[in-house]
């Protein structure tokens, strides 16, 4: 196929164009991207497989004994229902439910990256449908950034956006001639970004940065969260630990007289108490390279020299999502925070601090200066809502208080979960909890192209089509470039898009109107372009029509300014620049926080130990992280994702003296074992993790060797059979997936066959039921 043969389109791991012939599916990058993404390979053999829900489908138990609450979910068979009686099932559920409950009782957060696509975007889809119909009990913020996202707005204000790193790669690469890369800079995370990417240039900047004689000192369990350089050093560190270690480089600086006295005295508010509690003035513990030592497992005199040579170069603090995602998440950021503000260096060209490089590829990346085109989502008149991982505490406790943000509410009493464009038995943590918190709803509805675990849990699966199914368009926050998606094939079976499914269930209860506005796909695809069009000609950019647009295939934008410098015209002019914190200034300590009197987030930044670790039982760290051969469980029975696994189970990598103390050799399959479950893994030996710590990626499928026993071993390797369901604080209460203690043996016996990417029973899927072999 020649490199502009097929139709453009575009998925969150990046643009490409495709093409159907004799119902093979061949996806070339597209021609504008000289470093995609690998993740492509799993979409041919993904699109066509037995996985795929074909038809609209109904649990037995459900459509037999109608609505209620009960164990079967995930452990009946389906039966398969026609559109008009899937559309009526569905109204007559919503209508009952509204009618006795209210639509409160309606949990529409819908958490999930979806699919690429402005109007097609299943949560907006989801989301303008409910409201349509009066509205939905939502959820607040993301399972990536939870804990970042409510703590820094208090730090720093609300209208800097330091969660998506400000300072731009370009700037570190000219300027920067340190780098404390707290869970390094890995490159495989930079594969994929919200909405798309067209040309992949975040590894390339890291890339001269590594190349260009930086130093980056790569502070993680992991040697390869960085790329090979020449003055690239891997410093291992005890997982969840890192802010032991903030502080005490604090601490050196601040003894050493090598802070930056004006710039704290100037720029910040709250130095004096925070230098108290560094000092150990306040609780009588200072926390000195010798005390972190004992914490982190970094040796002192290695933190002495770490501290004199921050101050000595230009230097960059930065902290990957990952270290948020765990208890006391809102620490790392904040601790990184005032280790920088110690060093003086903020918005200086090239210092200070930075968040999420390495964790997405549109972090460190301009922005665009406008808006992007948007499908309008209309207004949901219900409050009540959840921090987004709270989701088995609602479900299991109705009605009970919880704590977030200052604030004390409660949890609404969901009687239907509705999920389109999410996976929960992927990101949730402590699956057998989440298991029994489904059970607890009268009715869960997913929508969904794949039988994921979430689809089989479910009481009604309405089959959704994929990008290559639909015409969309294609856009993100940081991509200068617009795709305009075109169709490529037909959907399947009975398949529809989320869009035509919601219309025809608006239309029965009587919002179509509402919802539809009388537009066709086309329709609105041409409206949002438009609208989008004739905003966008306010900031200057002069564009084609849609029509021009959709038959170029793309568009290219004026981009935002290369060379941000995160916080610099406060840092130069802080009475006319001022933030929007209390005093205007970055908060070292917090009032704001301190009156919330929260033990597990106080007024500034802490170490606080974790509540749970490592036991005598479980004396393993496991750091679970995001998957480099795919997007979470998207596309997991690709090729490029199966290639990955050992024995048909994700790997496991671990160092060779923990696996040699448990008589555990390369590729053999593993049982991981914690307080919450247990899973099968496949063992990948090396010695670039840090002994006692094990790693095992997000999203592999969720298979449970017994489906009655909601307590079943995962045969496959999801790392959330094992992981502890707690919020971080009580200040942000985000999710907290990121460790958990573990204990790893040989698995005894036969190794049992995988079912994670085959259908339910009931369920017709494709004349060929297995897995094709790589
Ligand atoms: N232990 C642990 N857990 C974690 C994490 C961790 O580090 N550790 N990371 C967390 C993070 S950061 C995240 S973002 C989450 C990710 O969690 P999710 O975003 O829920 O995971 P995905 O696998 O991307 O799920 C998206 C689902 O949408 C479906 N889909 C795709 N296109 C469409 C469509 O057009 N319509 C419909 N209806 N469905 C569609 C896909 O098939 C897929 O099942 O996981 C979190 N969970
Ligand atoms: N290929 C691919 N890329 C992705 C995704 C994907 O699914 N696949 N998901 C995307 C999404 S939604 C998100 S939110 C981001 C997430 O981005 P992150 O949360 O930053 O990603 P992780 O891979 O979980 O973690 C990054 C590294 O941090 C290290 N680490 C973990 N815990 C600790 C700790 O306590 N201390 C220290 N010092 N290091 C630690 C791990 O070794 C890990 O490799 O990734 C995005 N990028
Ligand atoms: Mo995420």
């Amino acid at each position: 196929m020649n490199a502009n043969a097929g139709r453009p389109s575009s998925s969150h791991w990046g643009a490409f164009r495709a093409q159907l012939d004799d119902d093979a599916l061949t996806v070339t990058p597209h021609e504008l991207d000289a470093h995609p993404s690998p993740l492509l390979g799993n979409m041919s053999e993904a699109h066509d497989h037995p996985a795929r829900v074909l038809h609209p489908m109904v649990r037995r138990g459900w459509l037999e004994g109608g609505p209620g609450a009960g164990s079967a979910r995930g452990n009946d068979e389906f039966v398969r229902v026609d559109w008009p009686d899937l559309t009526a099932i569905l109204a007559t559920e919503l209508e009952r439910v509204i009618t006795t409950y209210g639509n409160a009782a309606i949990f529409g957060g819908s958490y999930g990256w979806g699919s690429a696509g402005r109007f097609h975007h299943p949560q907006s889809q989801v989301h303008r449908f409910l409201n349509t119909i009066g509205g939905y009990t939502g959820s607040v913020n993301t399972y990536s950034t939870g804990a970042s996202s409510v703590i820094l707005p208090h730090v720093l204000g609300p209208d800097v956006d330091a969660v998506h790193g400000l300072t731009s790669w370009s700037v570190l690469a000219e300027h920067t001639t340190m780098i404390l890369a707290f869970g390094g800079l890995p490159a495989k995370n930079m594969q994929v970004a919200p909405g798309g990417i067209t040309r992949h240039r975040s590894e390339a900047s890291l890339r001269r940065i590594v190349d260009n004689g930086t130093t980056i000192v790569v502070v993680s369990p992991m040697r390869t969260d960085c790329p090979d350089g020449p003055d690239v050093r891997w410093c291992p560190i005890n997982p969840g630990t890192d802010v032991a270690m903030m502080l005490a480089l604090a601490w050196v600086l601040i003894t050493g007289q090598l802070h930056d006295a004006e710039f704290l005295n100037t720029r910040c508010t709250g130095y004096e108490q925070l230098e108290a509690y560094i000092l150990g003035h306040t609780d009588g513990v200072p926390k000195n390279p010798h005390w972190a030592e004992e914490i982190t497992g970094v040796a002192s005199s290695d933190i002495y020299a770490l501290a004199t040579q921050m101050a000595a170069n230009r230097t960059f603090v930065s902290v990957t999502w990952s270290l948020q995602r765990a208890e006391h998440g809102e620490q790392p950021p904040w601790a990184a925070i005032a280790l920088a503000a110690v060093l003086g260096q903020i918005g200086t060209p090239g210092g200070g601090f930075g968040h999420g490089y390495g964790s997405m590829g549109d972090v460190g990346v301009p922005r665009l200066p406008g808006p992007l085109p948007t499908l309008p989502q209309g207004d949901n008149p219900v409050d009540a809502f959840i921090p987004v991982a709270r989701i088995s505490d609602m479900l299991l406790h109705p009605g009970a208080p919880f704590e977030y943000n200052g604030g004390t509410y409660h949890y609404p009493h969901a009687r239907l979960v509705y999920w389109c464009g999410g996976n929960p038995f992927h990101h949730h943590q402590h699956i057998s909890r989440l298991r029994r918190a489904m059970a607890t709803p009268d009715t869960v509805v997913v929508h969904e192209p794949y039988w994921t675990a979430t689809a089989k849990h479910a009481d009604i699966v309405v089959p959704s089509a994929t990008f290559l199914e639909r015409s969309d368009i294609g856009a993100s926050r940081s991509d200068p470039c617009l795709i305009a998606m075109h169709q490529v094939c037909d959907p399947p079976g009975d398949v529809r898009t989320d869009y035509e499914t919601f219309a025809e269930l608006a239309d029965a209860l009587g919002a179509g109107c509402f919802f539809t506005e009388g537009n066709s796909e086309r329709k609105w695809l041409h409206q949002m372009y438009e609208v989008w069009r004739s905003q966008s000609s306010i900031h200057g950019a002069d564009l084609p029509s849609f029509e021009d647009f959709w038959s170029a295939g793309h568009v290219e934008l004026p981009g935002g300014p290369d060379d941000h410098i995160m916080l610099y015209d406060f840092v130069r002019d802080p009475e006319n620049a001022p933030l929007r914190t209390p005093s205007g200034r970055i908060e070292l300590t917090s009032a704001t926080i301190a009156s919330f009197s929260y033990d597990d987030c106080p007024g500034h930044p802490s170490w606080l130990p974790p509540t749970s670790g490592t036991t005598a039982a479980y004396p393993l760290v496991l750091v679970t992280s995001q998957p480099a051969h795919r997007l979470h469980s998207q596309l997991d029975m690709g090729i490029t994702s199966r290639r990955s696994k050992i024995d048909g189970r994700e790997p496991l990598l671990m160092h060779p003296n923990d696996a040699t103390a448990r008589g555990i050799t390369p590729g053999c399959v593993v049982l991981i074992t914690s307080e919450q479950g247990s899973c099968l893994a496949g063992a990948v030996l090396t010695t670039d993790i840090k002994p006692g710590c094990v790693r095992l990626s997000t999203g592999a499928w969720y298979d449970p060797l017994n489906p009655q026993d909601v307590d079943s071993p995962c045969s496959h390797g999801n790392v959330n059979t094992l992981t502890r369901d707690r919020g971080t604080s009580r200040l942000a209460q985000g999710c907290t997936g990121q460790l958990v203690g573990v204990e790893v043996r040989l698995h005894q016996g036969r190794v049992p066959a995988m079912r994670a990417h085959r259908p339910p029973s009931g369920a017709r899927g494709h004349a060929h039921l297995e897995t094709p072999p790589l």
